[in-house]
């Protein structure tokens, strides 16, 4: 169950209404006019595109509760994105998402998770990001549902989101790890704390590098878990190389770290699926984040310079 799998199918997921910033509905056309897909088959893939999952723009949505905004919108779409993924894996194929804010990770944790539940399969999840995305609707600064989706996923929310697809939790914290942190609310730590996830900051990362680090992360998984989803923010990526991101902070991944890292993942042999989010083509200087991602998501299929 190691084997990477050779048929890759994208599933574009259009989404901003988990954001509280314009422009990440536009990632999925980003990353495809990055050749996203040449860049996969040139490694030897087969691929299918099943394009965009259908979500109503803004203008026609209903903000609704602000601890939750676009609550409605995002459980509907969810469900969709949820059954997508869990057919893709069913079938055999490897779902590379493509978003679109991280909310999307509540559709496809919960996809995968359906899946493993079914073949009796442990997840295991690699949470990169800038931000640990573990807001509940009660510590939420913003109302914004991309900073909630793993704290859902690991059981902590509000009921829609923690009992979505009919699996709670989705994941266990300690099959969770997250990488490349720096930004956390002051709230958002209790609720790390109550779960208490391996969290390795950017000052982690700093002192120990960035190969130890997941390296100690998928030594720890390969032994545990049956199924290695990783669930990539851009925004992770240090804003000065990619500046196109839904939220940038600065001191993050640089070029190197972030192409070791996904190597190093591609290596491993290990990783089952993998959602990529929050490139915003509106923030973003001619694609290149957009490139940048689609370079990030071949080196961790196995693109290598020599
Ligand atoms: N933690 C903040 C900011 C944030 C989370 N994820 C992103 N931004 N991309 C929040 O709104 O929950
Ligand atoms: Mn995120
Ligand atoms: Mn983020």
């Amino acid at each position: 169950c190691f084997m990477p799998r050779e048929n890759i199918s994208i599933i574009g997921f259009p989404m901003d209404l988990g954001s509280g910033r314009r422009g990440v509905d536009m990632g999925p056309s980003a990353l495809r006019i990055a050749n996203l897909e040449r860049r996969l088959r040139n490694l030897g893939y087969k691929v299918e595109d099943l394009g965009d999952i259908k979500i109503k723009i803004m203008e026609k949505q209903r903000v609704g509760d602000p601890k939750l905004r676009y609550l409605n919108e995002v459980l509907k779409t969810s469900l969709t994105l949820a059954r997508t993924v869990e057919k893709v894996l069913d079938k055999g194929n490897f779902p590379l998402c493509i978003g679109g804010d991280h909310s999307m990770a509540i559709g496809t944790i919960a996809g995968i998770a359906a899946h493993c539940k079914k073949n009796k399969k442990s997840l295991g999840v690699i949470w990169i990001d800038a931000h640990a995305d573990m807001n509940t609707h009660e510590t939420t600064p913003s109302g914004n549902i991309h900073g909630m989706p793993l704290a859902a996923s690991m059981g902590l929310g509000h009921p829609s989101l923690v009992n979505f697809y009919g699996i709670k939790p989705k994941l266990k914290p300690e099959h969770c790890a997250l990488i490349g942190i720096r930004s956390v609310d002051i709230e958002e730590r209790k609720n790390i704390r109550k779960l208490n996830p391996a969290v390795y900051t950017m000052s982690d990362v700093d002192k120990l590098g960035i190969h130890r680090v997941i390296s100690r992360v998928l030594k720890q998984f390969r032994q545990q878990v049956d199924h290695i989803h990783v669930s990539f923010d851009v925004d992770s990526v240090d804003p000065s190389i990619a500046p196109g991101v839904g939220t940038p902070v600065k001191g993050g991944l640089n070029y190197r770290e972030a192409h070791l890292l996904m190597e190093t993942i591609a290596e491993c042999g290990c990783m089952s699926s993998l959602e990529v989010a929050e490139v915003n083509p509106i923030l973003d200087v001619h694609n290149t984040s957009a490139v940048f991602a689609a370079e990030l998501i071949a080196s961790s299929m196995g693109q290598r310079i020599l």
